[in-house]
């Protein structure tokens, strides 16, 4: 920490306990307010205050969301039990497809009118998964997110350049929300057009730059093309997340864009990003921000909870959201965690390097894919068999997706007839998954069929360590 308006760049930022400033920092009206108290606290008060504010989100996914209500009474359990922080482990999961079984507003807490704003995210079929925020629940996200970016080494005054989606996704929105929050002067590319997102980061002299991984690479790469070396430029951060990367990506990216690149993770069942981020200083493990959320590594298998250090799957309770409370929802995300005191003084625990998902969800450059949403588009066109496979592959530093398809026994199998079938699998899956992906279109039976559970997925990615 201790990088708010201090001219000292990401990289060179000392190990040291953090301070807050003295004098306020110039800030935004409304802006973020670098909190130490709230960064720092001693972790017998952080566990003080999340049981306080867990009483009182039970008690409003209790009150307000009848799905909640009637699982929890169905234990026997009434609001005021809760009484320690360790009873939460007694309480039902929430899974993503309890969201979509209350498509699309079942599970709010607050009647649509007092609900700002939607954002989505690929569900595991055709509905996407549709979550809510109230006015406030907005300004808490923007809260997080500056005090993410900050946590990264971003500070009031930088330029920020988001390359984060904008639209459905809360990549785009939540970042840029943080970054005026922060006081920065946000620069809302969004994805694409990579020719001029270098022009942009190089013009507007941009310090920080938000993206996911894969594209930060992209960028990297476009421009070495280009012959703009972007090392040279003012970028010194990179804040990325929304897919799994790993150290060795950390440190090509570094090289290349010649800036500290840090890890943000964040989900939109939960808020978005900005759940937890890594810091500047260590760079070793993403703070979790315990004053908003409570989190929980379980046995994906027999849903017990794990001690500290062993590795399983995250779950994650809300504390302060009022529009969609969750009460301990299953990410499928594995990692670990650590209440290890951080080089930075943070105290809040740390959630290690996310290593992957235990279900069938592919990220492809940000983008969610179930393979059953695949099928559920295949289902519904003409000529195309009920049989596929999907093949991932790293081309260069992003991710490819192919889908093999089969014609359907009855079609003449021409040059023609397989392309028309080609563009129409692309098209769909494009416009309604919102993934671009690669067809192949295979002989009728060319498909391997198999005596148990389909082999939906071949995944060819080099694993990450
Ligand atoms: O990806 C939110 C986000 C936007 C996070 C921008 C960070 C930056 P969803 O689209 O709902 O939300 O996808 C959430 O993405 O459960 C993880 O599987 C994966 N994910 C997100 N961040 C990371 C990360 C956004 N840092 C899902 N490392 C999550 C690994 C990540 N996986």
């Amino acid at each position: 920490m201790g990088t708010h308006g201090s001219g000292r760049s990401g990289a060179s930022v000392k190990r040291k306990a953090p301070v807050a400033r003295k004098s306020a920092p110039r800030r935004a009206a409304g802006a973020y307010k670098f909190d130490a108290a709230a960064e720092t606290m001693p972790r017998a008060e952080i566990e003080r205050l999340q049981l306080r504010r867990l009483k009182a989100s039970i008690k409003n996914a209790y009150d307000n969301v009848p799905f909640h209500r009637s699982r929890l009474k169905a234990q026997g359990f009434e609001p005021g039990d809760l009484k320690r922080l360790d009873d939460l482990a007694g309480l039902p999961f929430t899974l993503k497809t309890d969201l979509r079984d209350h498509y699309p507003f079942g599970l709010f807490a607050r009647p649509r009118t007092e609900v700002a704003r939607l954002h989505a995210s690929s569900g595991t079929t055709g509905k996407p998964t549709v979550v809510g925020y109230t006015a406030k629940d907005i300004s808490t996200w923007a809260d997080l997110m500056a005090r993410s970016m900050a946590c990264a080494g971003g500070r009031p005054g930088d330029v920020i350049h988001n390359a984060y989606g904008y639209g459905l996704f809360t990549g785009g929105l939540g970042a840029h929300y943080g970054a005026e929050r922060l006081g920065a002067t946000v620069v809302p590319m969004s994805g694409g057009s990579t020719e001029r997102q270098i022009v942009l980061i190089t013009d507007f002299g941009a310090r920080v730059l938000c993206a996911t991984p894969s594209y930060a690479l992209v960028i990297a790469e476009v421009a070495e093309k280009e012959g703009v070396d972007l090392r040279k430029s003012k970028l010194e951060i990179g804040i990325f997340g929304a897919e799994p990367w790993s150290e060795a990506m950390r440190r090509e990216v570094e090289a290349r864009l010649g800036l500290r690149a840090v890890d943000i993770y964040g989900l939109s069942e939960i808020m978005g990003p900005g759940v937890a981020c890594e810091c500047a200083e260590a760079q070793a493990g993403l703070h979790g921000w315990e004053d908003h959320f409570i989190f929980e590594v379980i046995d994906p298998d027999t849903g017990k909870r794990l001690k500290e250090g062993d590795t399983g799957e995250l779950v994650i309770t809300t504390l302060t959201k009022e529009a969609l409370p969750m009460i301990r929802y299953r990410t499928r995300d594995i990692t670990r965690l650590s209440t290890e005191r951080c080089a930075c003084g943070r105290t809040h625990v740390r959630i290690k390097r996310i290593t992957g998902r235990n279900d069938d969800m592919l990220i492809i450059r940000g983008v969610n894919v179930y393979p059953s949403q695949v099928e559920a588009v295949l289902v519904g066109l003409p000529d195309v068999a009920p049989h596929y496979q999907l093949v991932v592959e790293r081309k260069g530093s992003m991710d490819q997706l192919t889908v093999e398809v089969e014609l359907m026994p009855n079609v003449v199998p021409t040059k023609e007839q397989r392309a028309v079938v080609a563009e129409s699998v692309r098209h769909h899956i494009k416009s309604i998954i919102g993934v671009t992906t690669d067809v192949t279109v295979k002989e009728p039976g060319e498909i391997p069929r198999s005596m148990g559970k389909a082999v939906r997925v071949r995944d060819l990615r080099p694993k990450l360590r």
